[in-house]
């Protein structure tokens, strides 16, 4: 009877390379209605910022529309930017966060 036999050939190398994750920026988007004081705590809870940072933050959405928060992996720029909304939404008003993938 033929003998069947498996030749197992040398592991091709592949180098391995870890590539860095994409970033993705949570952003702060000015309204009318959403006191300033509120956007700072919001700020504060949400992002672990010093009170300082957070009204750096906070004025420089209100003057200039909007302004980048800070920057995560995917999932945990989209959880904080869900934390955000939900303070703002609970409380009646609208504040906004976004995201947006870094180039
Ligand atoms: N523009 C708001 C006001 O004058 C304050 C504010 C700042 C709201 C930044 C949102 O992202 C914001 N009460």
């Amino acid at each position: 009877a033929a003998m069947s036999r498996t030749i197992t050939l040398p592991k091709t190398e592949t180098s391995p390379r870890t590539e860095r994750p994409r970033l993705w920026k949570v952003i702060l988007l000015n309204d009318d209605f959403t006191p300033r004081a509120f956007v700072v705590k919001v700020l504060q809870g949400v992002f672990r910022m010093t009170e300082a940072e957070a009204e750096g933050v906070m004025l420089t959405a209100h003057r200039r529309g909007a302004c980048v928060v800070a920057v995560f992996t995917k999932e945990v720029a989209e959880t904080k930017c869900a934390q955000g909304n939900d303070a703002g939404r609970r409380a009646g008003y609208p504040l906004a966060f976004t995201t947006e993938r870094e180039e």
